[in-house]
């Protein structure tokens, strides 16, 4: 399939269908892109950003990226990584910088092995077979430790592998840890942890997407920010602010009001840049706090 792409629209790559997608999308959403949901589309334009997606497989949009056919791709650091080191060991050039870590597809890649067998160090590696998906982290790290091991690349269900005799030791991804439990497997090293990412091209941008760029930059970071706080409000005795005041998590400087009719206490309102928790709650209230409300933030611009 063929298809031109305007030259002054940002080209964002995103995973079509998989793990990143919908978050992906929710953060396309929250940073005010309208996309409409058209998976079986290769490419939609946004109605009101300068801005074209492009739904791809995951393993694709670092080579998308590094090559320029996208400015930018949502991507796990984890395949990012391994093309990266790909690349490097096959001498191909293709810059790319991330841009923003996100805060979804948190995973570990982890050296597991069957549960019954003992294990002290990376040492007793030494002359294993390790299947795994990512050969160039595995390589790297085993090569770092100085441990010899023999590295078998499989495109999935790694997790099988040692029941297979395929190999000895696995080197996967593990988020929950139920796959490694469902197999019998435990982790004993982590080599490499991830998050998607949002990363982009090294070339400098034109001066229309690069302004487009920093648009979506600034509202990334209102969003990401928005996400780890909280916006408090209760009322206050005068004479316990200051020890209230104390109790609020990652806030600066609370904002004190006069409440109608009762000169005795105050209305706090307060940005808290950690999650409130109901023991924080409960120790406002024992410190004289009342009609306590936490409510979520959507956006934030400072
Ligand atoms: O089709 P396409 O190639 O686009 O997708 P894919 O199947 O290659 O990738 P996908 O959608 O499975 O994962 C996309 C990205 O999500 C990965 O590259 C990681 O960055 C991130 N991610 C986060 C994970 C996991 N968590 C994860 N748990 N990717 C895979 N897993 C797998 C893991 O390989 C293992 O099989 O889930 C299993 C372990 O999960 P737990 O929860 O049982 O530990
Ligand atoms: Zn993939």
């Amino acid at each position: 399939m063929t298809f031109t792409l305007p030259k002054d629209r940002l080209r964002l790559a995103i995973q079509k269908s998989g793990r990143l997608s919908t978050d992906s999308l929710d953060l396309l959403k929250a940073c005010g892109i309208k996309v409409k949901s058209a998976k079986e589309k290769l490419l939609l334009h946004a109605d009101n950003f300068p801005i074209d997606i492009l739904f791809v497989r995951d393993d694709d949009i670092p080579q998308l990226v590094m090559d320029g056919v996208c400015d930018l791709g949502i991507v796990g650091q984890n395949v990012l990584e391994e093309a990266a080191l790909e690349r490097r060991s096959a001498g191909t050039a293709g810059g790319y910088e991330v841009e923003r870590s996100l805060d979804f597809g948190s995973c570990r890649l982890c050296i597991a092995l069957p549960e019954e067998r003992a294990y002290t160090s990376v040492q007793d590696l030494a002359g294993q077979r390790v299947a795994t998906s990512y050969p160039q982290i595995t390589k790297r790290y085993l090569e770092q430790k100085g441990v010899k091991a023999e590295v078998v690349q499989l495109s999935g269900s790694v997790e099988i592998a040692p029941r297979l005799g395929l190999a000895d030791v696995i080197c996967d991804l593990v988020s929950s840890g139920s796959t490694l439990e469902a197999n019998k497997l435990r982790a004993v090293e982590t080599i490499f942890k991830s998050t998607a990412a949002l990363i982009r091209n090294q070339r400098p941008l034109n001066p229309e997407k690069a302004h487009a760029l920093e648009i979506v930059l600034r509202r990334l970071d209102g969003v990401q920010k928005a996400a780890g706080t909280k916006y408090i409000m209760l009322h206050a005795p005068k004479a316990s602010l200051e020890q209230i005041k104390k109790f609020l998590p990652g806030s600066e400087n609370p904002t004190v009001l006069p409440l109608a009719g009762d000169d005795t206490k105050v209305a706090v309102h307060a940005v808290c840049s950690e999650d409130v928790f109901w023991e924080t709650m409960e120790s406002l209230k024992q410190a004289g706090a009342s009609s306590i409300l936490v409510l979520p933030i959507e956006k934030m611009m400072l």
